[in-house]
């Protein structure tokens, strides 16, 4: 288990760390960040704690004012803050002109502006040592006939193979899935098959990311995870709970045996291969209405109990069961490893690494919240909340 979690690493997103809302506005928060040294800030606190964060995702209209001009701002900012520049995120679902669409918009002019803006992002990758380029697209459509389905997939294959042929030799795109939202017809990558296709498709660097919000109800993630594992096709992990949507909720708030059941996947897949599987394991959860920093380390708290609880698993017992069919003792096998309790063993681990024994606890008593709100309070309540 001490194994599993000094190898456990989690990404954080900077866009956890601003006002984030739903459709009907958003609450402020005072102590939000609303730029993007004070989200390297804060993600830089939550590394600070819980030690499993080096890395930070980025958003390049949110984060990237300037473009390829602002890379060594940000990467300056980083090392101010101890982090590392992790995946780097497009944006072509924002703008005015993608109201039809990027890559797979009827407008030939805007999908070459979606193309070019994410071949920058690579360059900004780049620029950063970052592998992962990671996309998600808002595209679809909301009503059925409006649009032609096949001729957006062609599109999207074309768009996505001169993004992969742009990559350095080591870094990797990863294709996000999403079956709605924004679009409520039809989503041009809605599911992970699609995303699959369209990852193999563009060549051998891109794989698939889940992102275990982008499901629909009762979906089972878990043979998902499985199936991606065998042909070497997952790239990585947006992770957040959800009870209805695309909820954004802390992780393992809602279903904790869910991502129990992911990590115990991975585990052993681990197991029978022998080593470890390469996956980008992120945070992607907005927390309207919690503090940011303290709903970010009760995620990474929690995802190393639940990864670790998963490294308990007997495998060599739930291997023999499976082949007997000794279904009451193979599911034991998972029941007894997720019914442990790991926290102990995990205070055991912080202390023998240096690290605070209760994250939360050490980042309220750090004073680091009194002093971020006193500085950005004023700036919060100048930002609009409504959509009037
Ligand atoms: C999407 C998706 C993306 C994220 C955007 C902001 O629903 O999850 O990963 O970057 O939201
Ligand atoms: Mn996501
Ligand atoms: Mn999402």
């Amino acid at each position: 288990m001490w194994a599993a979690l000094d190898s456990f690493r989690i990404e954080l997103p900077s866009w956890g760390f601003a006002n984030t809302g739903t459709r009907f506005g958003k609450f402020l928060q005072p102590a939000a960040a609303t730029t993007i040294e004070e989200k390297l800030s804060d993600a830089g606190q939550v590394h600070r704690f819980t030690g499993a964060c080096p890395t930070v995702a980025l958003h390049v209209l949110w984060d990237f004012p300037r473009g390829l001009d602002s890379i060594d701002h940000v990467n300056a900012l980083a090392a101010k803050y101890s982090v590392r520049p992790g995946a780097i995120n497009p944006n072509v679902f924002q703008d005015q002109i993608y109201k039809y669409g990027s890559l797979g918009n009827p407008d030939a002019l805007i999908r070459r502006a979606a193309l070019e803006h994410i071949l920058e992002s690579v360059e900004i990758a780049r620029g950063l040592n970052s592998r992962d380029l990671s996309l998600w697209f808002g595209d679809g459509s909301n009503y059925p006939g409006t649009t032609n389905i096949r001729q957006r997939r062609a599109w999207f294959e074309d768009g996505l193979r001169q993004i992969h042929s742009r990559l350095g030799a080591n870094q990797r795109m990863l294709v996000e899935y999403k079956p709605f939202e924004p679009a409520f017809y039809h989503t041009d990558i809605a599911d992970w098959g699609m995303a699959l296709l369209l990852a193999k498709s563009s060549g051998p660097q891109a794989k698939v990311l889940v992102d275990t919000g982008h499901h629909y109800s009762s979906q089972n993630i878990e043979q998902i995870v499985a199936w991606l594992l065998t042909d070497d096709m997952l790239g990585g992990f947006h992770f957040n709970d959800r009870r209805y949507a695309d909820d954004d909720l802390t992780l393992g708030s809602i279903d904790p045996y869910q991502v129990f059941r992911i990590f115990h996947e991975i585990a052993m897949f681990e197991w029978e291969a022998g080593g470890r599987a390469d996956i980008a394991y992120m945070i992607d959860q907005s927390h309207n209405l919690k503090g940011k920093i303290e709903a970010m380390i009760q995620t990474v708290v929690t995802a190393q109990e639940l990864y670790a609880k998963a490294a308990l698993v007997d495998h060599e017992s739930l291997a023999r069961h499976q082949k007997t069919s000794a279904l009451v003792d193979a599911e034991n096998c998972l029941k007894d490893a997720f019914s442990t309790d790991v926290r102990p063993a995990i205070v055991e681990w912080r202390r023998s690494h240096g690290l605070a024994e209760d994250p939360l606890a050490a980042f309220r008593s750090s004073g680091y919240l009194e002093r971020i709100t006193a500085e950005r309070a004023e700036k919060n309540r100048a930002t609009a909340s409504s959509y009037a």
